[in-house]
Protein backbone atom coordinates (compact mmCIF):
# COMPACT_ATOMS: atom_id res chain seq x y z
CA UNK A 1 0.00 0.00 0.00
CA UNK A 2 1.36 3.68 -0.75
CA UNK A 3 0.20 6.38 1.30
CA UNK A 4 0.90 9.80 0.04
CA UNK A 5 2.71 12.16 1.63
CA UNK A 6 1.67 15.45 2.10
CA UNK A 7 4.26 18.25 2.87
CA UNK A 8 3.57 20.90 5.28
CA UNK A 9 4.88 24.33 6.31
CA UNK A 10 3.45 25.72 9.76
CA UNK A 11 3.98 29.31 11.09
CA UNK A 12 3.63 30.26 13.88
CA UNK A 13 5.69 27.83 17.06
CA UNK A 14 3.76 29.48 20.18
CA UNK A 15 0.82 26.88 21.69
CA UNK A 16 -0.82 26.25 18.73
CA UNK A 17 2.25 25.79 16.33
CA UNK A 18 2.94 23.08 19.05
CA UNK A 19 -0.52 21.71 18.56
CA UNK A 20 -0.57 21.51 15.14
CA UNK A 21 2.99 19.31 15.17
CA UNK A 22 2.05 17.64 17.46
CA UNK A 23 -1.20 16.72 15.65
CA UNK A 24 0.93 16.04 12.26
CA UNK A 25 3.28 13.40 14.17
CA UNK A 26 0.56 11.11 16.04
CA UNK A 27 -2.20 11.59 13.36
CA UNK A 28 -0.70 8.18 11.76
CA UNK A 29 -0.20 6.84 15.22
CA UNK A 30 -3.97 6.77 15.63
CA UNK A 31 -6.14 6.92 12.15
CA UNK A 32 -4.35 4.13 10.24
CA UNK A 33 -4.64 3.37 7.51
CA UNK A 34 -4.05 7.29 7.47
CA UNK A 35 -5.51 8.84 4.34
CA UNK A 36 -2.25 10.76 3.95
CA UNK A 37 1.12 11.16 5.83
CA UNK A 38 1.63 14.53 7.29
CA UNK A 39 5.14 15.57 6.34
CA UNK A 40 6.97 18.28 8.93
CA UNK A 41 8.74 19.98 6.17
CA UNK A 42 8.98 23.42 7.23
CA UNK A 43 8.41 26.08 10.24
CA UNK A 44 8.45 29.81 10.41
CA UNK A 45 9.19 31.52 13.32
CA UNK A 46 10.12 35.43 13.82
CA UNK A 47 14.02 34.74 14.39
CA UNK A 48 16.44 32.76 13.45
CA UNK A 49 16.67 31.38 16.81
CA UNK A 50 12.98 31.27 17.17
CA UNK A 51 12.42 29.00 13.83
CA UNK A 52 16.05 26.81 14.63
CA UNK A 53 14.69 26.23 18.14
CA UNK A 54 11.08 25.13 16.77
CA UNK A 55 12.73 23.05 13.84
CA UNK A 56 14.70 20.90 16.56
CA UNK A 57 11.97 20.79 19.19
CA UNK A 58 9.24 20.06 17.00
CA UNK A 59 10.35 17.80 14.57
CA UNK A 60 10.60 20.03 11.43
CA UNK A 61 13.53 19.03 8.59
CA UNK A 62 13.72 22.53 7.60
CA UNK A 63 13.04 26.61 8.97
CA UNK A 64 12.51 29.51 7.85
CA UNK A 65 12.39 33.23 9.74
CA UNK A 66 10.18 34.57 6.52
CA UNK A 67 7.16 32.88 5.84
CA UNK A 68 7.08 33.91 2.50
CA UNK A 69 9.78 31.28 1.78
CA UNK A 70 6.88 29.03 2.57
CA UNK A 71 4.30 29.94 0.34
CA UNK A 72 6.97 30.30 -2.67
CA UNK A 73 8.46 26.71 -2.08
CA UNK A 74 7.22 24.21 -4.92
CA UNK A 75 7.25 21.22 -2.07
CA UNK A 76 4.78 22.45 0.73
CA UNK A 77 1.49 21.08 0.19
CA UNK A 78 -0.26 22.58 2.72
CA UNK A 79 0.43 25.97 4.54
CA UNK A 80 -0.80 25.82 8.31
CA UNK A 81 -1.05 29.62 9.92
CA UNK A 82 -1.18 29.54 13.23
CA UNK A 83 0.34 33.15 14.32
CA UNK A 84 -1.85 35.91 15.99
CA UNK A 85 -4.92 36.89 14.13
CA UNK A 86 -4.13 40.10 12.49
CA UNK A 87 -1.52 38.28 9.79
CA UNK A 88 -4.13 35.60 8.92
CA UNK A 89 -5.40 37.37 6.02
CA UNK A 90 -2.14 37.54 4.10
CA UNK A 91 -1.08 34.46 4.68
CA UNK A 92 -3.77 32.76 3.84
CA UNK A 93 -4.55 34.98 0.61
CA UNK A 94 -0.77 34.65 -0.70
CA UNK A 95 -0.77 30.74 -0.04
CA UNK A 96 -4.10 29.84 -1.69
CA UNK A 97 -3.18 32.25 -4.43
CA UNK A 98 -0.33 29.80 -5.19
CA UNK A 99 -2.00 26.99 -5.12
CA UNK A 100 -1.63 25.32 -1.68
CA UNK A 101 -4.25 24.12 0.61
CA UNK A 102 -4.61 25.95 4.13
CA UNK A 103 -5.13 25.37 7.63
CA UNK A 104 -6.42 28.50 9.40
CA UNK A 105 -6.77 28.76 13.26
CA UNK A 106 -9.88 30.69 14.56
CA UNK A 107 -11.31 33.10 14.49
CA UNK A 108 -10.41 33.49 10.34
CA UNK A 109 -9.73 37.17 10.67
CA UNK A 110 -10.33 40.15 12.82
CA UNK A 111 -13.41 40.90 10.64
CA UNK A 112 -15.64 39.61 8.53
CA UNK A 113 -14.87 42.12 5.53
CA UNK A 114 -11.03 40.31 6.39
CA UNK A 115 -12.60 36.80 6.74
CA UNK A 116 -14.62 37.03 3.22
CA UNK A 117 -11.36 38.20 1.48
CA UNK A 118 -10.06 35.17 2.44
CA UNK A 119 -12.88 32.61 1.86
CA UNK A 120 -13.40 34.49 -1.45
CA UNK A 121 -8.90 33.90 -2.68
CA UNK A 122 -9.50 29.96 -1.41
CA UNK A 123 -12.55 29.60 -3.38
CA UNK A 124 -10.91 30.80 -6.51
CA UNK A 125 -8.06 28.68 -5.83
CA UNK A 126 -10.44 25.24 -5.66
CA UNK A 127 -7.77 24.46 -2.27
CA UNK A 128 -9.36 22.81 0.43
CA UNK A 129 -9.16 25.75 3.24
CA UNK A 130 -10.36 24.63 6.85
CA UNK A 131 -10.81 26.62 9.92
CA UNK A 132 -9.82 25.41 13.24
CA UNK A 133 -12.62 24.51 15.28
CA UNK A 134 -10.86 21.73 16.85
CA UNK A 135 -13.55 21.62 19.98
CA UNK A 136 -16.03 20.03 17.44
CA UNK A 137 -13.51 17.17 17.08
CA UNK A 138 -14.36 15.95 21.19
CA UNK A 139 -15.72 12.50 20.64
CA UNK A 140 -18.84 14.03 23.07
CA UNK A 141 -19.54 16.73 20.92
CA UNK A 142 -19.59 15.04 17.58
CA UNK A 143 -21.85 12.26 19.78
CA UNK A 144 -24.20 14.77 20.09
CA UNK A 145 -24.41 16.01 16.50
CA UNK A 146 -25.81 12.69 15.71
CA UNK A 147 -27.77 12.46 18.56
CA UNK A 148 -29.28 15.47 17.37
CA UNK A 149 -29.58 14.34 13.87
CA UNK A 150 -30.62 11.07 14.65
CA UNK A 151 -34.21 12.65 16.56
CA UNK A 152 -32.81 11.83 20.40
CA UNK A 153 -33.98 14.82 21.64
CA UNK A 154 -35.85 15.69 19.23
CA UNK A 155 -36.72 19.34 17.30
CA UNK A 156 -34.20 21.64 18.84
CA UNK A 157 -35.60 24.76 20.85
CA UNK A 158 -32.83 26.14 22.41
CA UNK A 159 -29.33 26.53 23.03
CA UNK A 160 -27.46 27.55 26.31
CA UNK A 161 -23.36 27.95 24.94
CA UNK A 162 -20.97 29.22 27.74
CA UNK A 163 -16.95 29.64 27.39
CA UNK A 164 -15.51 30.37 30.59
CA UNK A 165 -11.91 31.26 31.43
CA UNK A 166 -10.37 33.10 34.38
CA UNK A 167 -6.51 32.85 33.34
CA UNK A 168 -7.09 37.05 32.68
CA UNK A 169 -8.13 38.29 36.14
CA UNK A 170 -5.12 39.92 37.20
CA UNK A 171 -4.43 43.17 35.89
CA UNK A 172 -1.26 42.94 35.68
CA UNK A 173 -0.53 40.18 33.28
CA UNK A 174 1.16 41.37 30.33
CA UNK A 175 -0.57 43.37 27.38
CA UNK A 176 -1.05 40.04 25.40
CA UNK A 177 -1.44 40.44 21.63
CA UNK A 178 -5.04 39.02 22.86
CA UNK A 179 -5.44 41.94 24.62
CA UNK A 180 -4.73 44.16 21.59
CA UNK A 181 -7.62 45.19 19.25
CA UNK A 182 -5.90 45.94 16.35
CA UNK A 183 -3.93 42.60 16.60
CA UNK A 184 -6.67 39.94 17.96
CA UNK A 185 -9.66 41.98 16.18
CA UNK A 186 -11.95 42.04 20.05
CA UNK A 187 -11.73 40.16 23.19
CA UNK A 188 -13.42 37.21 24.39
CA UNK A 189 -15.54 37.47 21.33
CA UNK A 190 -13.04 36.69 18.96
CA UNK A 191 -10.84 34.87 21.06
CA UNK A 192 -13.49 32.27 22.68
CA UNK A 193 -16.69 33.14 22.08
CA UNK A 194 -16.42 32.18 18.33
CA UNK A 195 -15.62 28.68 19.64
CA UNK A 196 -19.00 28.79 21.23
CA UNK A 197 -20.48 29.93 17.43
CA UNK A 198 -18.79 26.86 16.13
CA UNK A 199 -20.91 25.02 18.45
CA UNK A 200 -24.28 26.73 17.82
CA UNK A 201 -23.68 26.41 13.94
CA UNK A 202 -22.43 22.36 13.74
CA UNK A 203 -25.70 21.45 16.20
CA UNK A 204 -28.31 23.40 15.38
CA UNK A 205 -27.71 25.34 12.39
CA UNK A 206 -27.26 29.09 11.41
CA UNK A 207 -27.49 31.90 13.46
CA UNK A 208 -29.24 34.83 11.31
CA UNK A 209 -30.34 37.43 14.52
CA UNK A 210 -28.31 38.46 17.88
CA UNK A 211 -28.96 40.79 20.68
CA UNK A 212 -25.79 41.36 22.56
CA UNK A 213 -23.80 43.16 25.28
CA UNK A 214 -19.97 43.55 25.25
CA UNK A 215 -18.05 44.61 29.13
CA UNK A 216 -14.25 45.50 29.77
CA UNK A 217 -12.90 45.24 33.51
CA UNK A 218 -9.42 46.31 33.34
CA UNK A 219 -8.83 49.17 30.97
CA UNK A 220 -4.42 48.73 30.64
CA UNK A 221 -1.96 46.36 31.51
CA UNK A 222 1.72 45.88 31.75
CA UNK A 223 3.40 46.14 28.96
CA UNK A 224 5.71 42.94 27.76
CA UNK A 225 9.35 43.66 28.25
CA UNK A 226 10.37 41.18 25.18
CA UNK A 227 10.39 37.40 25.22
CA UNK A 228 7.48 35.36 24.25
CA UNK A 229 4.17 36.40 24.50
CA UNK A 230 2.41 34.65 27.40
CA UNK A 231 -0.79 33.88 29.25
CA UNK A 232 -1.74 33.12 32.68
CA UNK A 233 1.61 31.54 33.33
CA UNK A 234 3.39 35.24 32.26
CA UNK A 235 5.84 36.81 34.87
CA UNK A 236 4.05 39.71 36.70
CA UNK A 237 5.51 42.82 35.72
CA UNK A 238 3.47 45.13 37.36
CA UNK A 239 5.92 47.80 37.84
CA UNK A 240 6.51 48.29 33.87
CA UNK A 241 4.73 51.01 31.78
CA UNK A 242 1.26 50.24 31.35
CA UNK A 243 -0.68 50.11 27.16
CA UNK A 244 -4.47 49.95 26.78
CA UNK A 245 -6.39 47.35 26.78
CA UNK A 246 -8.82 48.44 24.13
CA UNK A 247 -10.87 44.46 23.35
CA UNK A 248 -14.32 43.75 25.66
CA UNK A 249 -13.31 41.30 28.58
CA UNK A 250 -16.88 39.62 28.73
CA UNK A 251 -19.22 38.95 25.88
CA UNK A 252 -23.35 37.71 25.92
CA UNK A 253 -25.70 37.32 23.57
CA UNK A 254 -29.25 36.25 22.98
CA UNK A 255 -29.48 34.26 19.30
CA UNK A 256 -32.05 33.20 16.91
CA UNK A 257 -31.37 30.55 14.55
CA UNK A 258 -32.46 29.69 11.16
CA UNK A 259 -34.22 26.96 11.97
CA UNK A 260 -36.63 28.55 14.47
CA UNK A 261 -34.45 27.83 17.51
CA UNK A 262 -33.69 30.55 20.22
CA UNK A 263 -30.22 30.78 22.18
CA UNK A 264 -27.45 32.23 24.46
CA UNK A 265 -24.03 32.68 24.57
CA UNK A 266 -21.84 33.55 27.43
CA UNK A 267 -18.16 34.25 26.94
CA UNK A 268 -15.76 35.58 29.23
CA UNK A 269 -11.88 35.49 30.57
CA UNK A 270 -12.64 36.54 33.82
CA UNK A 271 -14.83 33.94 35.80
CA UNK A 272 -13.20 33.11 39.01
CA UNK A 273 -12.65 29.08 39.20
CA UNK A 274 -13.52 28.58 35.43
CA UNK A 275 -10.46 27.10 33.36
CA UNK A 276 -12.08 26.03 30.19
CA UNK A 277 -15.05 25.81 30.97
CA UNK A 278 -16.77 25.23 27.12
CA UNK A 279 -19.77 24.00 27.25
CA UNK A 280 -23.76 23.83 25.92
CA UNK A 281 -27.13 22.83 26.98
CA UNK A 282 -29.34 21.93 24.30
CA UNK A 283 -32.95 21.20 24.75
CA UNK A 284 -35.18 20.04 22.17
CA UNK A 285 -38.71 18.68 22.82
CA UNK A 286 -38.18 15.18 23.82
CA UNK A 287 -35.17 15.68 25.61
CA UNK A 288 -31.64 17.74 26.46
CA UNK A 289 -28.11 17.32 25.81
CA UNK A 290 -25.15 19.19 28.47
CA UNK A 291 -21.62 19.07 27.55
CA UNK A 292 -18.88 20.41 29.63
CA UNK A 293 -15.35 20.53 28.30
CA UNK A 294 -13.99 20.20 31.62
CA UNK A 295 -15.10 16.78 31.57
CA UNK A 296 -14.76 16.13 28.06
CA UNK A 297 -15.43 12.30 28.01
CA UNK A 298 -18.65 13.13 29.41
CA UNK A 299 -21.80 13.88 27.30
CA UNK A 300 -25.14 14.04 29.40
CA UNK A 301 -28.26 13.31 28.15
CA UNK A 302 -31.98 13.46 29.26
CA UNK A 303 -34.92 11.76 27.27
CA UNK A 304 -38.15 12.60 28.01
CA UNK A 305 -39.12 8.99 25.94
CA UNK A 306 -37.91 7.39 29.40
CA UNK A 307 -40.64 5.32 31.64
CA UNK A 308 -42.04 8.17 34.07
CA UNK A 309 -40.32 6.02 37.18
CA UNK A 310 -36.54 6.25 35.01
CA UNK A 311 -36.71 9.72 33.89
CA UNK A 312 -33.40 11.58 34.69
CA UNK A 313 -29.92 12.53 33.38
CA UNK A 314 -27.36 9.65 31.72
CA UNK A 315 -23.90 9.93 31.59
CA UNK A 316 -22.15 8.96 28.16
CA UNK A 317 -18.94 8.18 28.94
CA UNK A 318 -17.47 8.11 25.23
CA UNK A 319 -14.96 5.35 23.92
CA UNK A 320 -14.49 3.15 21.08
CA UNK A 321 -18.00 3.28 20.35
CA UNK A 322 -18.30 6.51 19.74
CA UNK A 323 -17.31 9.08 16.88
CA UNK A 324 -13.70 8.53 16.00
CA UNK A 325 -13.14 5.93 19.10
CA UNK A 326 -12.33 3.29 17.07
CA UNK A 327 -9.28 5.14 16.41
CA UNK A 328 -7.76 6.39 19.56
CA UNK A 329 -8.06 4.51 22.33
CA UNK A 330 -8.91 0.69 23.00
CA UNK A 331 -11.31 1.06 26.05
CA UNK A 332 -13.79 3.64 27.16
CA UNK A 333 -13.00 5.73 29.93
CA UNK A 334 -9.31 5.96 29.33
CA UNK A 335 -9.89 9.76 28.67
CA UNK A 336 -9.35 12.20 25.36
CA UNK A 337 -7.30 15.64 25.57
CA UNK A 338 -7.20 18.71 23.96
CA UNK A 339 -4.12 17.19 21.91
CA UNK A 340 -6.74 14.04 20.21
CA UNK A 341 -9.16 17.08 19.52
CA UNK A 342 -6.01 18.43 17.09
CA UNK A 343 -5.39 14.74 15.66
CA UNK A 344 -8.81 14.17 14.64
CA UNK A 345 -8.68 17.78 12.63
CA UNK A 346 -5.59 16.83 11.30
CA UNK A 347 -7.26 13.77 10.18
CA UNK A 348 -10.19 15.48 8.59
CA UNK A 349 -7.78 17.58 6.68
CA UNK A 350 -5.70 15.20 4.93
CA UNK A 351 -9.00 13.26 4.62
CA UNK A 352 -9.81 15.93 2.24
CA UNK A 353 -6.72 16.80 0.83
CA UNK A 354 -6.27 13.00 -0.27
CA UNK A 355 -10.02 12.28 -1.37
CA UNK A 356 -10.54 16.15 -3.15
CA UNK A 357 -13.33 16.93 -1.19
CA UNK A 358 -14.56 20.26 0.73
CA UNK A 359 -13.13 20.23 4.37
CA UNK A 360 -15.27 21.23 7.24
CA UNK A 361 -15.23 23.41 8.80
CA UNK A 362 -14.29 25.82 5.62
CA UNK A 363 -13.42 28.95 5.26
CA UNK A 364 -17.25 29.99 4.47
CA UNK A 365 -18.18 28.88 8.19
CA UNK A 366 -15.24 30.94 9.51
CA UNK A 367 -16.29 33.63 7.28
CA UNK A 368 -19.65 33.35 8.95
CA UNK A 369 -18.51 33.15 12.45
CA UNK A 370 -17.00 36.76 11.69
CA UNK A 371 -20.17 37.78 10.46
CA UNK A 372 -22.10 36.81 13.26
CA UNK A 373 -19.10 38.06 15.56
CA UNK A 374 -19.50 41.30 13.81
CA UNK A 375 -23.04 41.84 13.98
CA UNK A 376 -22.89 40.93 17.89
CA UNK A 377 -20.47 43.72 18.14
CA UNK A 378 -23.03 46.27 16.71
CA UNK A 379 -25.70 44.93 18.52
CA UNK A 380 -23.63 45.88 21.61
CA UNK A 381 -23.10 48.95 20.70
CA UNK A 382 -26.55 49.69 19.19
CA UNK A 383 -28.58 47.91 22.34
CA UNK A 384 -30.81 46.29 20.32
CA UNK A 385 -31.38 43.02 17.47
CA UNK A 386 -29.78 43.12 14.63
CA UNK A 387 -29.89 40.65 11.67
CA UNK A 388 -26.42 38.90 10.60
CA UNK A 389 -24.83 40.23 7.42
CA UNK A 390 -23.23 37.12 5.64
CA UNK A 391 -23.11 39.64 2.21
CA UNK A 392 -23.82 38.82 -0.98
CA UNK A 393 -22.56 35.46 -3.41
CA UNK A 394 -22.90 33.43 0.55
CA UNK A 395 -25.96 30.54 0.55
CA UNK A 396 -28.01 30.52 3.85
P1 LIG B 1 1.16 32.43 20.54
O1 LIG B 1 1.37 33.86 20.87
O2 LIG B 1 1.36 31.37 21.57
O3 LIG B 1 2.06 32.00 19.29
C1 LIG B 1 2.11 32.72 18.10
C2 LIG B 1 3.51 32.50 17.52
O4 LIG B 1 3.54 33.06 16.22
C3 LIG B 1 4.60 33.20 18.34
O5 LIG B 1 5.60 32.27 18.69
C4 LIG B 1 5.11 34.28 17.40
O6 LIG B 1 6.50 34.56 17.56
C5 LIG B 1 4.82 33.65 16.05
N1 LIG B 1 4.72 34.60 14.96
C6 LIG B 1 4.15 35.82 14.97
N2 LIG B 1 4.27 36.39 13.76
C7 LIG B 1 4.93 35.50 12.97
C8 LIG B 1 5.36 35.52 11.62
N3 LIG B 1 5.13 36.58 10.82
N4 LIG B 1 6.04 34.47 11.14
C9 LIG B 1 6.28 33.39 11.94
N5 LIG B 1 5.90 33.32 13.23
C10 LIG B 1 5.22 34.37 13.73
O7 LIG B 1 -0.30 32.37 19.93
P2 LIG B 1 -1.24 31.11 19.84
O8 LIG B 1 -1.94 30.93 21.13
O9 LIG B 1 -0.52 29.96 19.25
O10 LIG B 1 -2.33 31.67 18.80
C11 LIG B 1 -2.10 31.63 17.41
C12 LIG B 1 -3.46 31.56 16.71
O11 LIG B 1 -4.12 30.37 17.15
C13 LIG B 1 -4.42 32.70 17.03
O12 LIG B 1 -5.16 32.99 15.88
C14 LIG B 1 -5.31 32.15 18.13
O13 LIG B 1 -6.58 32.75 18.15
C15 LIG B 1 -5.40 30.70 17.73
N6 LIG B 1 -5.62 29.77 18.86
C16 LIG B 1 -6.52 28.76 18.70
C17 LIG B 1 -6.73 27.84 19.69
C18 LIG B 1 -7.72 26.75 19.48
O14 LIG B 1 -8.16 26.12 20.46
N7 LIG B 1 -8.09 26.42 18.25
C19 LIG B 1 -5.99 27.89 20.96
C20 LIG B 1 -5.03 28.98 21.02
C21 LIG B 1 -4.87 29.87 20.00
C1 LIG C 1 -7.03 31.86 25.34
O1 LIG C 1 -8.28 32.33 25.72
C2 LIG C 1 -7.14 30.58 24.52
O2 LIG C 1 -5.84 30.13 24.24
C3 LIG C 1 -7.89 30.81 23.19
O3 LIG C 1 -7.15 31.63 22.31
C4 LIG C 1 -8.18 29.47 22.54
O4 LIG C 1 -8.91 29.65 21.34
C5 LIG C 1 -8.90 28.58 23.53
O5 LIG C 1 -9.24 27.39 22.97
C6 LIG C 1 -8.04 28.35 24.73
O6 LIG C 1 -7.81 29.61 25.32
Amino acid sequence: MHTRTVNVGVIGAGFMGKAHSLAYAAMPMFFWPAPAIPRRTVIAEVTDELARDAAARFGYERWTSDWRRIIDDPEIDVVDIAVPNDQHPAIAIAAAQAGKHVICEKPLARTAAEARAMRDAAVAAGIVHMVAFNYRRTPAVALAKSLIEDGTIGTVRNFRGTYLQDWSNDPDLPLSWRFQRDVAGSGALGDIATHVLDFARYLVGEVVQVNGLMERYIHDRPIPQGGADQLAGAAKIADAPRGPVDVDDEVLTMLRFAGGAVGSIEATRHAHGRKNFLGFEIHGDRGTLVFDYERRDELQLYSADDAADRQGFRTILTGPAHPYGESLWPIPGLGVGYGETKIIECYELMKAIAEGTPADPSFEDGYRITCIADAIAVSAQAGTWVDVDFGEGSSS
